[in-house]
């Protein structure tokens, strides 16, 4: 009678791991095709589930590309959780307690065993594959990029110089800066590639516009760091240093304004020609209030006239009509 029970269970036990691993090469295979598949209408996916936490499909062609690829690793990620979750609650009731009687005792199983440690190296290797692809295309630079602007960064604010080469030994043909009252604004063409290039006066700051889906670290001193991008959206945006810098670390923010070609072209042209910012931004129809950044405004620092030293300045957040105007 027990031997009768054991070769039955063993039998069972036999049948069972051919059949999980059916399951589960039929799920991972399934996984792939969707993911295949899903290449197609990723946007689509994107937008009914709100980005999936990002700000949006963003403004350049690098960035869509990075969207793709997030959009993707996440239908996968769910695809895998469901899986999972479909085994775990399986597993809760196919197998739970039904009397007093100790369940087959099993120890290792090897194909299972093997199963579970390929599948996840699988899904990481093709994870890497397509990570890599997207970002070996966006960290790649052209030969000739359409236009070169240098972004130098301060404590606490932006520098951007249009310039006539690539490298520092360019020379800067306009440029445009930021204050505590006027916000920097960087204007750019769409369709053309454009560099940056990087440099730091003081400490490590970092350039970013949430709408690039991209942000890299700017340096002082002899490393220059520089990235492409290709604009398709037209736009105001506001862009932000994102590296702790200093007390008004959250104060340097600037404004990025995407246009066509055809005016980039007249705006850098009167840059070029002495205007100021604003005036140049009135020649391209940004009059009036356009003529400043619209995305975000200059921040009080509540600076007092020894603003850097803290025992005459009048702490953030803290000030009284009394001490105001001291
Ligand atoms: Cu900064």
């Amino acid at each position: 009678m027990l031997r009768r029970q054991e070769q039955v269970s063993a039998k069972g036990s036999a049948a069972r791991p051919r059949a999980a691993v059916r399951v589960a090469g039929l799920g991972l295979g399934g996984s792939l095709l969707l993911l295949v598949l899903s290449g197609c209408s990723v946007e689509g996916v994107g937008d009914a589930f709100g980005h999936f936490g990002w700000p949006g499909k963003g403004i350049t062609l690098q960035a869509h590309k990075m969207y793709d690829l997030w959009i993707a690793s996440v239908i996968a990620a769910l695809i895998v959780g469901v899986f999972v979750w479909g085994l775990i609650f399986w597993c809760i009731i196919r197998y739970r307690k039904r009397g007093d009687e100790l369940p087959v005792q099993t120890r290792f199983n090897m194909p299972m065993e093997v199963l579970y440690t390929v599948t996840p190296v699988l899904i990481v290797a093709v994870l890497f594959y397509y990570t890599a692809i997207v970002q070996t295309d966006v960290d790649k630079l052209s030969k000739n990029p359409d236009q070169v602007v240098e972004v130098v960064a301060f404590k606490w604010n932006w520098q951007f110089n249009y310039r006539d080469g690539i490298g520092e030994e360019a020379n800067t043909v306009a440029s445009t800066v930021g204050s505590s009252d006027v916000i920097p604004i960087l204007v750019l063409p769409t369709g053309r590639k454009i560099r940056f290039e990087e440099t730091s006066k003081d400490v490590i700051h970092s350039f970013w516009v949430p709408e690039i889906l991209f942000k890299r670290d700017v340096f002082p001193g002899n490393v220059r760091n520089t990235f492409e991008i290709t604009l398709d959206k037209e736009g105001r945006y506001v862009g932000r240093c994102a590296e702790l810098c200093g007390t008004y670390h959250a104060f340097m923010n600037f404004e990025l304004v995407s246009v066509a070609p055809e005016r980039f072209d007249t705006f850098l042209q009167a840059k070029e020609g002495g205007a100021t910012t604003q005036e140049a931004m009135a020649a391209i129809g940004y009059t009036g209030d356009a003529a400043y950044a619209t995305t975000t405004e200059p921040f009080n620092t509540r600076r007092q006239k020894n603003g850097w030293n803290q025992r005459d300045a009048v702490a953030a957040g803290a000030g009284t009509a009394a001490t105001a105007g001291k």
